[in-house]
């Protein structure tokens, strides 16, 4: 048994990265088996030189988005997520919190990146984003277009998840961190994909033997149906200095007196637009 990482995921195909130069094209055994890009595998040779994969390791994080009906897994294994914001086309603030409940939920770091600085309104959208910073989170401004020097040392020693809406430019960050990048999406898109710009498959590029970057297709929308309103407000920061601390155990945080919450809020310790997320999540959820 050879084993490996899963770098792309095409429908039922699959590249995986062996000790050999060349990744190996390979299938699962049977429907059953559930790979998802970077995933690591075991698996076995076929006459034809193809693999076949027998067997997904334990994943130490998954990073995915659900709606009542079906998940759509993005990527296993990420030690930190990169959430990607541009101001044009315009970013949602609602989608980059969806993104930070996802990576939070599985216990995950998270970079904010700034891309498309030589914008006019990046100011304002760094003003948006203090908001985040405040909470923990790490923002990085940065031109993707041109020098991405500020991203390059915190990818050190991690498989990081580059995740964001459509058009934000992380593709563009790709071919600036991996020149050769573009040849080898053309070459393996040509035969599978369609041969649209837009990213869509998730994509995973190693920097150094302890260093990797998935590409994932940009979003348009993030369901979190798979987290319950504990994993909610657990995956979120600046509630859980106070949660435990309502009147009631099962305070939905809504209109029951002695809610802990709602007086952050009003005390201006947690602002009205988190605590506004949290109830459309709620009622998103519980359709
Ligand atoms: N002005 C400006 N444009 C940028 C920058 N980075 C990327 N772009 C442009 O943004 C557009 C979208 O870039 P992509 O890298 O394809 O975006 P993506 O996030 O991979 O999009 P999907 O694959 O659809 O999710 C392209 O036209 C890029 O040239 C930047 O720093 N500044
Ligand atoms: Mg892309
Ligand atoms: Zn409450």
């Amino acid at each position: 048994m050879i084993s490996g990482q899963v770098v792309a995921a095409h429908g039922r195909h699959f590249l995986v990265q062996t000790a050999q130069a060349e990744a190996l094209d390979c299938i699962t055994r049977g429907r059953k088996l559930d790979v998802v890009c970077g995933d690591r595998v075991e698996l076995s040779l076929t006459a034809q030189g193809q693999g076949v994969i027998e067997k997904v390791l334990p994943r130490s994080s998954l990073f995915k988005r659900a709606d009542a009906f079906r998940s759509k897994a993005i990527a296993a294994n990420a030690t930190q997520i990169a959430v990607m914001v541009a101001s044009r086309p315009s970013w949602s603030e609602d989608l980059l919190q969806r993104c930070l409940l996802a990576a939070e939920s599985q216990h995950l770091p998270v970079l904010i990146l700034a891309n498309k600085a030589d914008l006019p309104e990046h100011a304002a959208t760094l003003e948006t984003l203090a908001l985040y910073e405040s909470l923990g989170y790490t923002v990085i401004s940065l031109c993707a277009r041109q020098d991405i020097g500020a991203l390059r040392e915190r990818l050190h020693g991690h498989l990081t998840l580059l995740a964001g809406q459509s058009g934000m430019g992380k593709s563009t960050l790709i071919n600036a961190l991996f020149p050769h990048a573009d040849a080898r999406v053309a070459a393996f898109s040509e035969a599978l994909d369609s041969g649209r710009h837009t990213t869509t498959h998730s994509r995973l590029y190693r920097l150094d033997e302890n260093s990797a970057v998935i590409d994932s297709p940009g979003f348009q929308e993030f369901a979190l149906a798979h987290l319950s309103r504990q994993d909610v407000e657990a995956a979120m920061p600046d509630f859980r200095p106070y949660l435990g601390r309502c009147r009631f155990r099962d305070c939905r945080h809504d209109s029951e007196p002695g809610c802990a919450l709602r007086q952050a809020v009003e005390e201006g310790r947690i602002a009205q637009k988190r605590l506004g997320f949290f109830h459309q999540l709620l009622a998103e959820n519980s359709r």
